[in-house]
């Protein structure tokens, strides 16, 4: 099947889904439809390939060995080290530094920067659209340093209040940690002009780019952020591994985030002195597999490239929001002009979780809850909601599914 919103942006979507095993499979007796995706996607051949060949061909620990296997170990692993700096284009390689994922760069950046450069008084805002992930490592240093935290509320329809960031953005403001995309609303963050405000005032910013990175073109130069976070597992790669970027006049004033191995010049029992960046804060083995693999997904999303495959997911977000709403009883919630492939919404009367299961028993894997956003659930007056959410290999046939399987759950219910 061709997918096309206009000639340039045409792909064919079966020879997408082809290059992902697990899509073709039964559950419960029905076709898998996959719509889990902004918790984490699935993997292509290609991922999983890398990930084979590396512990059946050249499984060593990277940048101590001087064999042939430990070379090429570190050759692969740094490969992605560059591949990670052209895809989010990064003046710097050492800006590159892996983690675990989204959750460990911003407890990274909290602790380290937060620690050493807080003091009592100071502000730090994130916007009512976090995840947990860009709240508690806030929270955190904020009780240590004597810090405030400030929320920037969001609009009826999902959507970042600009004016009230404004007001709350001042000289006090040290640090702005705000999503690009929310991974509960779909909302996209207008973060160009968040981080030109906060600079203003000389505040540093932190994106959280876990859903954003698969769908939207990121340029961290032309954004001017100073730290800016993605996770492998949410753009097709591997679990466990992500990357860290951030401006290297910063990351050069920061002390390591953990100690150990490879972090390090030299040790004594007196006094250590510390490696030079990226190695400074990649303290023991890092994930060397996972992070050989994370390379086979950049490819991938560069070759079929974000401006496709946010279209294709941009003509499933709408026809799902359509005839989402077109049935008696749901609501969207996150209804922001600006969005990622994600739509969340509820069934009056019938509880998020017993909707999810009733789904599940028709194949379609939905999320259900609070999305570890339990913040911005209560500013809707709610405890969570139905999400699904799109990636370049789903089709409006599987929509027809999700919808066929509401409306039958809203008449058995009902
Ligand atoms: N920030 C956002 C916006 C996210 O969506 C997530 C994960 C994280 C941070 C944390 O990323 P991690 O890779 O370190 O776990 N979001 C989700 C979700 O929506 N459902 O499961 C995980």
């Amino acid at each position: 099947m061709e997918v096309a919103t206009s000639t340039s942006l045409k792909f064919d979507v079966e020879s997408v889904r082809k290059q992902f095993p697990i899509l073709h499979q039964k559950v419960n007796g029905h076709d898998l439809v996959y719509f889990d995706n902004a918790a984490t996607t699935q993997k292509p051949q290609v991922v999983i390939h890398a990930l084979v060949d590396y512990y059946s061909g050249f499984n060593a620990n990277i940048h101590r060995g001087i064999h042939t296997l430990a070379e090429k170990a570190t050759k692969a692993f740094e490969d992605t080290r560059k591949t990670a700096q052209h895809f989010l284009n990064a003046q710097h390689t050492e800006e590159i530094i892996f983690v675990r994922g989204v959750t460990e760069g911003i407890n990274l950046v909290a602790s380290s920067y937060g620690r050493t450069f807080l003091k009592q008084g100071d502000e730090i805002i994130i916007s009512g659209l976090e995840h947990h992930s860009n709240i508690v490592p806030w929270q955190m240093v904020c009780e240590e340093k004597g810090c405030r935290l400030q929320v920037i509320p969001i609009t009826p329809s999902g959507e970042f209040d600009m004016v009230a960031f404004e007001k709350l953005v001042s000289p006090k403001t040290k640090i702005v940690a705000v999503n690009h995309a929310s991974n509960s609303l779909g909302s996209i963050n207008p973060i160009k002009e968040v981080i030109q405000k906060a600079h203003d005032v000389g505040a540093i910013v932190l994106i959280d780019g876990a859903q954003a990175a698969a769908h939207i073109e990121i340029d961290v130069q032309q954004l001017d952020c100073d730290f800016y976070c993605i996770s492998g597992h949410k753009m097709y790669g591997p679990t466990g591994v992500g990357v860290l970027y951030g401006k290297k006049e910063l990351l050069e004033k920061m002390p390591p985030y953990m100690g150990g191995g490879e972090m390090i010049k030299n040790v004594t029992f007196e006094r250590t002195t510390y490696n030079e960046l990226p190695y400074k804060f990649e303290a023991g083995t890092p994930n060397i597999a996972d992070v050989v693999a994370f390379r086979e997904a950049f490819a991938f999303i560069n070759e079929l490239g974000k401006a496709k495959i946010a279209a294709h997911e941009h003509t499933l977000l709408q026809y799902a929001a359509k005839e989402l709403k077109a049935l008696k009883c749901v609501r969207l919630i996150g209804t922001a002009s600006e969005k990622v492939s994600v739509q969340s919404f509820i069934i009056d009367g019938i509880h998020p979780f017993d909707v999810g299961q009733m789904l599940d028993t028709r194949g379609v894997a939905v999320r259900t809850g609070h999305h570890c956003t339990q913040p911005l659930m209560e500013s809707f007056g709610l405890e969570g909601t139905v999400r699904a959410s799109f990636a370049v290999y789903n089709t409006k046939e599987e929509i027809d599914k999700l919808t066929e399987g509401v409306d039958r759950i809203i008449k058995f219910l009902k």
